[in-house]
């Protein structure tokens, strides 16, 4: 069987990798995606006849789906995430590495025949704005359709992407397959995966390829997310000079019409959708979106750092999304969403943890199975998702397709912190703000495979998703701070809106209350304000801090701000004996920033 490229592309490498992963996969058919609505109506359609997707009640939520994937395909697997350098150093401490050539040996065993029965889907995206100098492009293949409809709505793909990449232009090849071949008439599971000792999230930094197999969900399939848009492109970024970061991208505009824009690094479920979608309960103040989840930065000419956000959806964690904690994406997933892993109604919506006050008698959980109010389960998923166009975003940014992309004021870094870590200090210069981002740790969540809550380093918030040594990442942030002068340098803070009290019991409010701190850091940009020096860093004056109507307690004031020297004593050496894993990729900079830390303690 020969593929019929006319229509569609003559790029003689692509089509010749095509035809290779054919022969390697052996599937059935091969459908060249053009990225048509009719083709995802198409698509909808057949995993609906199939039995994966439940078409939701139109009335209720027009254009719409539910699935529930396999038990054991529920997250990332970190576990079984490879960085395949040539030399193991240069994944480092963080990664997981296996030598390339032994990698790609099993990978072409796994991969043979692994599509057989089944149909290959070829899907060329572009992550960014066509056209962008800053844009880059992949092609993933596919054997999953379930994959094919998410990757529609996160990029932009088909047809614009394959004309931006021109007959000889550069793509990241992105392999996928669930790893189930069927036999000849089998109808195999709705939800086909391998068990997690036999996935495989493969990325080869030299030849910037990816390869994924026996996983359905999320990152691990999705391909242009966290496996090129953040660990092969922070290879690029590290390689060209510029910036892949695991953060939100968002413009505020003061009462008085300025405007900056805010990038902001939180781990994985972590409340980033919800900075990057706020509404600011401060009068006046206006937040439009321009991403919530991946940021590249690049520094213009005039030196200034610039970001756009290379996706084209939000791919959000539902539990907890509400109309009070987050209507904006409330209003975004009105329509045209997927809902994977979240429960289904007796009236063909969907219902999370977290979305109303009032809990639904009957639902159809994540599992599955018939669910009655009270149950010790939980209906939905923890890490259960919504896969929606950024465009139905009410506070999409007008820039979200700007090709020069944002100027960025202010870079803020946070993780989970029970404790420790105040509500919001700033750094002192560029190179404490990257010690900042270098020792965050925060809790972990369900976004990966692992025990939820446990308190992990996490630097940069990429602890999953950086493609190389971390070390050699921290320096290249340190170097990417001699590229500009310090006053066109974004300004870096750090923000912990999970402080508990005794009880366990958030004491800042959070959601559209963040905005008091979001004020306090644009007014910092301008130098507005003055701050208070710390050994932490410069922290708000009191009575900098917009805390109208808030009715905060003196006491809980003081908790928000409280520095506890001897627990920072113990995080220093956390933090020491987690930067030693490093060696001598760890950058002099970074260590004189930890000592300086100590001394500032000390005094
Ligand atoms: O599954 S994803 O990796 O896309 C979500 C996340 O962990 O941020
Ligand atoms: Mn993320």
């Amino acid at each position: 069987m020969s593929i019929d490229f006319s229509n569609w592309s003559n790029h003689k490498n692509l089509q010749n990798w095509i035809l290779e992963m054919k022969n390697l996969c052996k599937p059935e058919s091969v459908h060249l995606c053009d990225g048509s609505k009719q083709e995802f109506d198409t698509f909808c359609k057949r995993l609906e006849d199939e039995g994966v997707f439940k078409r939701l009640n139109p009335e209720k939520r027009p254009g719409s789906f539910w699935c529930v994937s396999d038990s054991n395909d529920v997250a990332r697997v970190e576990d079984r995430t490879f960085i395949c350098s040539e030399k193991e150093v240069d994944a480092g401490p963080t990664n997981h590495w296996c030598d390339p050539k032994e990698m790609k040996q099993t990978l072409l065993k796994v991969f043979d025949g692994c599509m057989e029965g089944r149909e290959m889907y070829v899907i060329p995206f572009c992550m960014g704005p066509i056209g962008s100098k800053l844009s880059i492009i992949g092609v993933e293949i596919t054997d999953s359709l379930y994959v094919a409809v998410n990757m529609f709505i996160m990029t932009r793909m088909g047809q614009k992407a394959l004309e931006f990449l021109g007959q000889s232009g550069e793509f990241v090849p992105c392999m996928h397959s669930v790893g189930v071949p069927l036999e000849k008439g089998e109808k195999g599971p709705s939800w086909p995966c391998q068990p997690t000792d036999k996935k495989y999230i493969v990325h080869f930094p030299q030849e910037k390829s990816i390869w994924s197999y026996g996983s359905g969900y999320g990152g691990n399939a999705l391909l242009g997310k966290k496996c090129l848009a953040l660990r092969i492109a922070s290879v690029l970024a590290k390689e060209n000079g510029w910036l892949a970061e695991h953060m939100l991208i968002l413009g505020l505009t003061s009462p008085e019409g300025e405007k900056k824009y805010i990038a902001a690094s939180f781990p994985s479920a972590c409340g980033k959708t919800n900075l990057a979608m706020i509404t600011p309960t401060l009068p006046g103040w206006k937040v439009d979106c321009v991403g919530d989840d991946i940021a590249w930065m690049k520094f213009g000419k005039d030196g200034k750092l610039y970001a756009i956000n290379p996706e084209n959806g939000y791919f959000g964690v539902a539990p907890g999304t509400s109309m009070q904690s987050n209507p904006n994406a409330m209003k975004t997933i009105a329509k045209n969403t997927i809902f994977t892993n979240v429960a289904l109604t007796d009236d063909g919506d969907v219902w999370w943890e977290g979305m109303t006050k009032e809990t639904p008698e009957h639902l159809l959980s994540w599992t599955n199975k018939s669910w009655d109010k009270g149950s010790q389960e939980k209906a939905a998923h923890p890490n259960s998702r919504f896969t929606t166009p950024a465009k139905q975003c009410p506070i999409v940014s007008q820039e979200m397709d700007n090709p020069e992309g944002v100027p960025i004021s202010a870079i803020i870094f946070g993780g989970r912190r029970a404790s420790l870590e105040p509500l919001v200090y700033e750094a002192f210069d560029w190179n404490h703000g990257t010690f900042l981002g270098a020792a965050l740790s925060s809790e972990m969540t369900a976004a990966a495979k692992g025990t939820i809550g446990k308190l992990r380093h996490d630097p940069f918030a990429m602890l999953p998703f950086c493609g190389y040594n971390m070390g050699d990442y921290f320096k290249h942030w340190i170097e990417m701070g001699q590229q500009s002068d310090a006053s066109n340098l974004p300004k870096i803070f750090h923000v912990n809106w999970f402080i508990k009290d005794e009880n366990e019991k958030f004491i800042w409010p959070g959601f559209g209350e963040n905005s008091r701190i979001l004020k306090w850091i644009f007014q910092r940009c301008d130098h507005k304000i003055e701050s208070l020096d710390t050994p932490l860093g410069k922290c708000p004056k009191v009575e900098d801090l917009d805390l109208n109507g808030l009715n905060l307690s003196k006491e809980t004031l003081e908790k928000l701000f409280h520095i506890d020297k001897s627990g920072w004593e113990e995080e220093i050496k956390g933090i020491e004996e987690y930067f030693s894993k490093f060696k001598d990729h760890l950058p002099n900079e970074i260590k004189d920033q930890l000592e300086n830390l100590r001394k500032r303690l000390n005094q």
